[in-house]
C-alpha cells in the first residue's frame, strides 16, 4: 500500500508543532511508519535554504526570489524523502507544504496564485491528502509566538495585515477544498485542538484499510 501525505498549516503561533506531536504518536501506536518533515527545510540542502528564508538581516529579498526558494527547498524534500517514504508506504508528516506558499508568497506577498499553480505542478505534482488547517485569529497567534521567542525571524517581522491576507488565504483554500481540508478552530485549548487533529487522521486511516 502506498503511504499517504499529511500536511499541517496555520499561522504564527496555531500550534503546529504541538499538534504533530501528538499525531505522530497516534500513528505510531497504530504500527505505522511515520516520515515527519517540515517545509522550507527538511534536509540538509533545504535547511540550509531555510537559514537564509528566515534570516532577519536579509529584509531585501524580493518576493519572486523568496517563493523559489520555498520550491526549491520543496524540490529537495520531495525527491529526498517524501517521494520515497510514499513509496515505501511510509506516512508522511509535513509541518507546512504548498498551500504555505499559495497563502504567504500568494495572499501575503500578492504573487498570481496561478504563478504558484505551475510551480506546484512541476515540482511537486500533488497534493496531500488531508491538510489539517490551524485556524487562529491573528492576535491570538502573534501573541503565542512572541511568548516563545526572543527575536522574530525575517517572516515574522511583517505586519499584522499581512498575516490577515495569509489567514484569508489560508480560509478560502480550505472551502474550495472541503474533501481534503479539516479546519480546525485552533483557539481551543491545546488537548481539544490535538483531539480533533487525531479524530481527522482516525478517518483517513479507517478509510485506506
Ligand atoms: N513559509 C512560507 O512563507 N512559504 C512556504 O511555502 C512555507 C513556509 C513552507 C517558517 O515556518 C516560515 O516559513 C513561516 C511561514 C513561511 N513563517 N511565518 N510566520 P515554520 O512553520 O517553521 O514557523 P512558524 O509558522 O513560525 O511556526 P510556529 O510559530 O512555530 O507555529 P506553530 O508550530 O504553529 O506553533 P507551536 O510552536 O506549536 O505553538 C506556539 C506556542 O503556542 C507554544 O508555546 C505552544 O505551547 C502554544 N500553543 C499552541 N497551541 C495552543 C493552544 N491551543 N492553546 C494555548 N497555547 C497553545
Amino acid at each position: 500500500m502506498s503511504g499517504c501525505l499529511i500536511s499541517l498549516e496555520g499561522g504564527e503561533g496555531a500550534g503546529k508543532s504541538s499538534v504533530l506531536e501528538a499525531v505522530e504518536g497516534w500513528l505510531r501506536e497504530r504500527g505505522i511508519e511515520v516520515e515527519r518533515c517540515r517545509e522550507p527545510g527538511g534536509t540538509p540542502v533545504g535547511e540550509r535554504i531555510r537559514a537564509i528564508l528566515l534570516d532577519p538581516d536579509l529584509g531585501g529579498m524580493d518576493a519572486h526570489t523568496e517563493l523559489l526558494l520555498m520550491f526549491a527547498s520543496r524540490a529537495q524534500l520531495m525527491r529526498e524523502r517524501v517521494l520515497p517514504a510514499l513509496a515505501q508506504g511510509r506516512w508522511v508528516l509535513c509541518d507546512r507544504f504548498t498551500d504555505a506558499s499559495f497563502a504567504y508568497q500568494g495572499g501575503g506577498r500578492g504573487i498570481d496564485p496561478a504563478r504558484i499553480a505551475e510551480l506546484e505542478r512541476w515540482v511537486v505534482g500533488r497534493r496531500p491528502d488531508l491538510t489539517l488547517l490551524l485556524d487562529v485569529p491573528v492576535e491570538l497567534g502573534l501573541a503565542r509566538a512572541r511568548q516563545r521567542e526572543a527575536q522574530p525571524d525575517r517572516i515574522e517581522g511583517e505586519s499584522a495585515a499581512f498575516f490577515e491576507r495569509v489567514r484569508a488565504c489560508y480560509r478560502r483554500r480550505a472551502e474550495a477544498e472541503p474533501e481534503r481540508f479539516r479546519l480546525i478552530d485552533a483557539r481551543a485549548p491545546l488537548a481539544t485542538v490535538q483531539a480533533e487533529a487525531r479524530a481527522a487522521l482516525e478517518d483517513l486511516w479507517r478509510r485506506r484499510r
